[in-house]
């Protein structure tokens, strides 16, 4: 926050995102008066936490979906702290409009972006609502910038495409620069003939000043497609794009976690206790070595690749069958949608069939756990895991990779990252894996859980020193200083 003040002064920020970066709990009057337990909950999900926790410092305004009662706009704070900020929540009404948003955001952005034509899901008239959502969010940050000069605005993800569009025509003559972060891949260019409005996306993102990725690849992808798209309409020079009289910057942006706060509750006080009793609960032996898996139940992550692989590291080493086990958190996501609910009856049924062909007295090969388990006992759960299995099939960045090695201080748990995440970019040293080669996977984590420890630890001092360096202060840190540079050129 310091650096932000000497960057930007006085001036705040303005962060818009589709889900709120917290949950107001509803209490009865009574229960209220009586308890001081805190009414804001956080959900899962490192970036906001992080966005949040840089507001709480700044002070300013956020704009999002209303997904939980309480005020609005809601002033958030921490207890005990003088700063907050602002939440200015954004109701949809009418139910037709919400789910066309959705649809076209989760059911044809969403696997197209991922390079999965085969989930998508069209319906007439869903690009009118994405239009109608991003235009309601414009309107109201507009009225927030015209009460107060705001340092800059940040705007994130595919839900959000659309709203400099609105936005841009409504600034002052002294605008404050517009930043945006696209979070999820940037596909080939042929997976994105599919949407006939692809050049309405690619113009809408050219109206910020900044334009983040997460590595140089999807970067590189981006200006390809502006290209492809718009022709004569731009020019590129190198990461600048020159369109409507503007400059426009197209960077990478690595996003990081925050490895301090991963490796004190891996192996803090409390830590420790909280995985073994965990392990315990969930019916698994806390001596037993296991891996770990994280993610929300997404096809993109790759699940059922997972027990391909799984299920050929029993084939072929059968030492595993009866000790290694693995551990999925998965907690459910986007359970409205079909291609959604198919996928998570299927993996299910895959997960019962993997079990049952593989028990042996009493034990099972994989625990799924489908809810959201806290970071306090997430964290050291990671430190206990003899490996970390991410079988993405494409993801933007996979910040639990990062989380993992986050809480290997002196240790050596094993991550085994695909090769198609945007981690495996920044992460050289890693143990790769193609989920698509279930043989070669199911190779290379024998070979690598057989290391001995000094390998092991000395690959993650090495992976460490990246995660380390690449967190998510130093994430908002660049995208800061390249915003203020665009401000003061
Ligand atoms: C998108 C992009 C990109 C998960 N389960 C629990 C839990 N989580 C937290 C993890 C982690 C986050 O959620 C998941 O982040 P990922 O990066 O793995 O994946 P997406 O949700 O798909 O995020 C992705 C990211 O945006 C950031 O730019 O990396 O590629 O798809 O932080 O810890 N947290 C808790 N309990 C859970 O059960 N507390």
């Amino acid at each position: 926050s310091s650096l932000y003040r000497r960057l930007f002064g006085e001036g705040e920020i303005l962060v818009a995102t589709h889900r709120e970066p917290v949950v107001w709990v509803e209490r009865p009057p009574e229960e209220t008066r009586k308890s001081a337990a805190p009414r804001l909950r956080y959900p899962a999900g490192g970036v906001s936490q992080s966005l949040h926790r840089l507001l709480l410092q700044t002070g300013g305004d956020w704009v999002a979906l209303r997904s939980s009662p309480g005020p609005n706009p809601l002033t958030v704070s921490l207890p005990d702290q003088p700063a907050s900020y602002e939440l200015h929540r954004i109701l949809l009404s009418d139910p037709n409009i919400s789910a066309g948003y959705q649809r076209f955001a989760n059911d044809l952005l969403w696997p197209l972006f991922h390079e999965e034509p085969g989930r998508v899901l069209t319906h007439p008239g869903d690009f009118e609502h994405y239009q109608h959502v991003n235009a309601l969010f414009a309107d109201r940050m507009a009225t927030l910038l015209e009460k107060r000069h705001n340092g800059f605005v940040f705007i994130h993800d595919y839900q959000l495409a659309l709203v400099a569009r609105g936005l841009r025509p409504r600034l002052s003559k002294n605008p404050p620069p517009l930043a945006f972060f696209w979070h999820i891949p940037w596909p080939r260019h042929s997976f994105l003939t599919e949407i006939p409005e692809r050049a309405d996306i690619v113009r809408g993102l050219l109206e910020h000043d900044l334009l983040g990725f997460q590595t140089p690849l999807y970067r590189d992808r981006f200006l390809e497609s502006a290209s492809e798209l718009l022709g004569d309409e731009i020019r590129i020079r190198r990461q600048t794009v020159l369109w409507q009289g503007r400059k426009i910057h197209v960077g990478d942006y690595p996003i990081g976690v925050d490895p301090d706060r991963f490796e004190s509750l891996a192996q803090g006080p409390e830590g420790p206790g909280l995985a073994r009793k965990f392990l315990r609960q969930v019916g698994m032996d806390p001596e037993i070595p296991f891996l770990i898996s994280v993610d929300r139940m997404d096809y993109t992550k790759g699940f059922l690749k997972r027990l391909e692989i799984l299920e050929t590291l029993f084939r072929r080493y059968p030492e595993h069958v009866g000790s290694l086990r693995l551990l999925q958190i998965a907690p459910p996501t986007r359970t409205t949608h079909p291609p959604y609910q198919s996928y998570q009856t299927r993996v299910r049924q895959a997960v019962r069939e993997t079990n049952a062909r593989w028990a042996r007295d009493g034990w099972e090969p994989i625990v799924t756990i489908e809810e959201t388990v806290e970071h306090r006992t997430l964290a050291p759960l990671y430190r206990l895991a003899a490996g970390a299995l991410v079988t993405s099939t494409n993801d933007g960045m996979n910040l639990v990779a990062k989380e993992y090695l986050a809480t290997q201080k002196d240790a050596g748990g094993t991550l085994f990252l695909s090769r198609y995440a945007g981690a495996a970019h920044g992460l050289r040293d890693a143990v790769l894996i193609d989920p698509y080669d279930p043989e070669g996977s199911a190779r290379i984590i024998h070979t690598a859980l057989e290391e001995p420890l000094a390998i092991r630890s000395g690959r993650n001092r090495i992976l460490r020193e990246e995660v380390l360096r690449h967190n998510i202060y130093e994430w908002m840190e660049s995208i800061l200083n390249e915003v203020h540079d665009l401000k003061n050129r």
